[in-house]
């Protein structure tokens, strides 16, 4: 499968300053990994988006156009504002697709055009390229009002972290790919918050109370061999602000099992 760097930082509100790096350092370590846990060495093959750090406009533009042209692939952030241009590119090819999306956070704060990594989610459903009926959010766990109130007006499809917990991974994982297999396609973002930060203190809006390492493969594990799975991205990493490379390391190992 191709491996597609952004390392776009531009859209992250200061907090996400050094995911711009991530893209590499993920692929350093996804080196160190011969194999995935049932035993494949899937290769995969390098491109890039050639950013403007500066430019939020002139990056979403290229990121589209790259992602138009390709098929099948894993996107490796950067901040969680790449997912806007890439889905809309990935929805022109892929008509009616849904997205399974784990973050911690809702990302629909604000409507601000172009979106950052608080509101790409909101605006791809106001701007009408997703359908909220087509969104299955994972392990959210710290809200602003107006986004839970969002969720729920739109009927957007959720498992908080305290849900998850109740009904346990395992029952979780098969209430979502139910879903999700009734949709034409789907993406699937990774938010890289959505682990707890004891396994991946690499980012910046840390929130406790999240997945283990251990869960979120599970979940990826399961979720790749859906026979509509188009594309995968991996957001959120700043390897500047990780420990012992724990995140970097979990990012790439999530890549090795969906390659
Ligand atoms: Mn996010």
């Amino acid at each position: 499968m191709k491996l597609i760097k952004v390392g776009f930082s531009g859209g992250g509100l200061g907090k996400a300053n050094g995911s711009e790096v991530a893209p590499d350092e993920i692929i350093k370590s996804l080196y160190d990994l011969y194999s995935n846990e049932d035993g494949f060495f899937n290769e995969f093959q390098i491109e890039a988006v050639d950013v403007v750090n500066s430019n939020i406009i002139e990056t979403n533009k290229r990121i589209f156009d790259k992602i138009k042209s390709s098929n099948k692939c894993i996107l490796l952030g950067g901040d969680h504002s790449i997912t806007y241009s890439s889905f809309k590119a990935f929805v022109l090819n892929h008509p009616d697709a849904g997205m399974i999306i784990f973050d911690a956070h809702p990302d629909c704060e604000n409507n601000f055009s172009p979106p950052t990594q608080e509101d790409y989610l909101k605006v791809l459903i106001e701007e009408g390229f997703l359908n909220p009926a087509k969104v299955i959010l994972i392990g959210l766990r710290n809200w602003h009002e107006n986004e839970i109130k969002y969720l729920k007006e739109k009927g957007i499809f959720y498992f908080n972290m305290k849900k998850m917990f109740d009904l346990g991974v395992n029952e979780v994982c098969s209430l979502v790919m139910e879903r999700a297999l009734l949709w034409p396609s789907v993406y699937v973002s990774v938010d890289i918050d959505v682990v707890d930060p004891a396994f991946a203190p690499g980012t910046g809006y840390c929130e406790p109370g999240g997945l283990t390492s251990r869960e979120i493969i599970y979940f990826l594990q399961r979720i790749k061999k859906m026979r509509n799975v188009g594309m995968f991205d991996i957001v959120e990493v700043c390897p500047k602000l990780d420990v012992n490379g724990l995140t970097v390391k979990l990012a790439a190992k999530l890549v090795r099992e969906v390659l």
